[in-house]
C-alpha cells in the first residue's frame, strides 16, 4: 500500500473516517521521506509525520517494515481512541523531532523491534497521558536526546529529556512515569554478565514496581542523555540509549533483580542500560536507566592510637600518637570526605579524624598497642558488603578484653552515631570476631603467600551489609553516615 499525500500535512493518514471498512489495517513496506536532508523541512511531503493515526476507534493497526526518514516525526499516534496498534520492525531515522510520538490519549500500543536513530530529539516520546505503551527489543541510538522520553506535558510534542526516578507511579506522565531500573552492580565473569539492582528510588519502596520485566541493552552514549538518577540527587550521570538488545529478566516481588545471562568475551559490564515494563497488564515501559557507573569505594587507614594507655604520645620515646600523620604512599588519608577535613595549605585534604601514628616509635616486649582502623565509603554508591579482616603479626597477642566493661569483648566498633559498640571475640550474632588465618575464610581475601603462620590471629568486623549499607560520601548532603572505625589492643610478645 502506498498512497500519495492528501495534503501537505501528513504523508499517510490512517483515518477511521475514511477507511472504516478496514478493521485490521496493515501498512507495510513503504518508504516515506521528506526528500529534505537537513531536518528543517517546511515544504513538501512529510512535513509533520511519516505515518499518523487520526481519529478512529476501531482500528487494529499494524505499522510494519516501513522506512521513515527525514520527517518531523516518523510515526505519530494521535486519536486512536483506545484501538491498539503494533509498530513493528520499522526503520526510522533523521527525524526533525522524534522517531515515534504518542500524543495524549493514546494507549495500549506496542513498539517492537524497530530501529530508531538520529532524531534531533528523543527516539520515542510518550506525552503526558498515554499509558500501556509497551516498548520492547528496539534498537535506539544516536538520538539528540534520551532514547525513550516520558513527558509530563500534553501537546508539547517534543522531548523533555530525562525524567529521574521518584519511586512511585505518577499519572501526569506518559506511561505513568514507570521508573527505570537502578543497576547497583554489573560484573562479567567469563561469558556471564550478572546484574543486580532494583527499580525506583530505593529498596524500601521498590516493591511499587514488583515483578516488572527488565530488558537489558548495550548502551549507546552519545553524551546528551545525562541527568539525575533519583529526583533531587543533583548528579549528572550518563543514561544509555538501548542500542543492542541483550536479554530480559524479571524483577522479584520487592522490585529487586539479580539477573545473569551470557555475553560476548570481553564484554564491558558498565556499558549497559535497561528498561522496566510492568507485567500487571498495564504494559508501561520506563525510560532507559543510568549506566552502572555508581560504585562504592571503601578506603581504610590503620593507625596506632595508644601505647600502654597513653593516647597523646608513646611513653617510651614521646612519638606523638594524637595527630594526623600524612602517609605519602597513600591517597586514602587525603580523601576530602573524611569528617572534619580542613585545608592547611598543603595539597589534598587533611583531616583531624584519622589521627594516630604510622610509625609509633620504640616499643618493647610487654607493651600494649591500641590499633584503630578507620574506614570511609568515598564512592557514589552504597557499599552493601564490607568486611575488615586485619591479620595480626605473629609477634602480637590480641587482648581479649578491650577494657573492664565485659569479658571476651576485645573489639570496639564506632559508626557514624559515635556510640561505641563492644563486640565479642566469638563468632556470634554481633558483627565482630577474632579468628585465625586458617579459619578466616575466602571472603577475608588473605593471600596465602602472606601467611607463613596459619595460627596468626585475624580481627574480623562486618562494617556493611545489605541491611546496614555504608552510604557513599560523594554527592551526599551529609557525609557523616559514610565512615567509622574499629579499635582493638595487642601486646608485644
Ligand atoms: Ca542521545
Ligand atoms: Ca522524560
Ligand atoms: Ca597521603
Ligand atoms: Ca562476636
Amino acid at each position: 500500500m502506498r498512497r500519495a499525500s492528501r495534503s501537505s500535512y501528513e504523508s499517510v493518514v490512517l483515518n477511521a473516517s475514511n477507511v472504516t471498512i478496514v478493521k485490521d489495517l496493515k501498512l507495510t513496506n513503504n518508504e516515506i521521506t521528506s526528500g529534505v536532508s537537513d531536518n528543517s523541512v517546511t515544504t513538501g511531503a512529510c512535513i509533520r509525520s511519516g505515518i499518523t493515526t487520526a481519529t478512529g476507534g476501531t482500528l487494529r493497526t499494524t505499522i510494519e517494515n516501513n522506512y521513515l526518514h527525514k520527517c518531523a516525526w516518523g510515526i505519530e499516534m494521535n486519536g486512536s481512541n483506545g484501538a491498539s496498534a503494533t509498530i513493528f520492525k520499522n526503520t526510522i531515522d533523521t527525524t526533525k523531532n522524534s522517531g515515534i510520538m504518542m500524543n495524549s490519549g493514546e494507549k495500549n500500543h506496542t513498539i517492537e523491534l524497530n530501529v530508531i536513530s538520529r532524531s534531533l530529539g528523543a527516539g520515542i516520546v510518550i506525552e503526558g497521558g498515554p499509558t500501556g505503551i509497551k516498548i520492547t527489543k528496539n534498537s535506539i541510538y544516536r538520538n539528540g536526546s534520551v532514547g525513550i522520553d516520558l513527558n509530563d506535558h500534553i501537546a508539547a510534542y517534543l522531548s523533555e529529556g530525562l525524567t529521574p526516578n521518584n519511586g512511585s507511579l505518577d499519572n501526569t506522565f506518559g506511561n505513568q512515569r514507570m521508573n527505570y531500573p537502578v543497576i547497583m552492580s554489573s560484573v562479567v565473569t567469563g561469558n556471564l554478565l550478572r546484574v543486580k539492582g532494583f527499580i525506583g528510588k530505593d529498596i524500601t519502596t521498590s516493591k511499587a514496581f514488583a515483578n516488572a520485566n527488565l530488558e537489558f541493552f548495550i548502551a549507546d552514549d552519545d553524551g546528551n542523555q545525562n541527568g539525575e538518577v533519583f529526583v533531587g540527587d543533583l548528579r549528572n550521570k550518563p543514561h544509555g540509549e538501548g542500542k543492542t538488545y541483550l536479554n530480559s529478566c524479571a524483577a522479584d516481588a520487592n522490585g529487586e533483580f539479580d539477573c545473569t545471562f551470557t555475553v560476548a568475551t570481553g564484554f564491558n559490564s558498565r556499558n549497559i542500560t535497561a528498561t522496566a515494563t510492568t507485567t500487571d497488564g498495564s504494559n508501561n515501559t520506563s525510560e532507559f536507566s543510568a549506566s552502572p557507573m555508581l560504585r562504592a569505594n571503601v578506603l581504610m587507614i590503620k593507625r596506632i592510637t595508644a601505647i600502654n594507655g597513653n593516647i597523646l604520645k608513646n611513653p617510651n620515646d614521646d612519638t606523638p600518637l594524637h595527630e594526623f600523620v600524612e602517609d605519602p604512599t597513600s591517597t586514602h588519608d587525603n580523601n576530602c570526605s573524611w569528617p572534619l577535613s580542613y585545608d592547611n595549605g598543603t595539597p589534598g585534604c587533611i583531616n583531624d579524624y584519622t589521627i594516630g601514628a604510622i610509625d609509633a616509635g620504640k616499643v618493647q616486649p610487654g607493651d600494649e598497642i591500641e590499633y584503630t582502623i578507620y574506614y570511609l565509603n568515598a564512592g557514589e554508591n552504597k557499599a552493601f558488603q564490607g568486611r575488615i579482616c586485619d591479620r595480626l603479626n605473629t609477634n602480637l597477642t590480641f587482648q581479649p578484653n578491650f577494657d573492664s566493661v565485659s569479658p571476651n569483648t576485645g573489639i570496639v566498633l564506632v559508626e557514624n552515631d559515635g556510640v561505641p559498640k563492644y563486640l565479642t571475640n566469638g563468632a556470634d550474632s554481633d558483627r565482630g570476631q577474632l579468628t585465625t588465618a586458617a579459619l578466616a575464610g575466602a571472603n577475608c581475601n588473605l593471600a596465602a603467600n602472606t601467611l607463613p603462620n596459619l595460627s596468626d590471629n585475624v580481627v574480623v568486623v562486618d562494617i556493611a551489609s545489605t541491611a546496614n549499607p555504608l552510604i557513599g560520601s560523594i554527592n551526599q548532603v551529609n557525609s557523616t553516615v559514610s565512615h567509622g572505625y574499629i579499635r582493638f589492643k595487642v601486646k608485644v610478645k
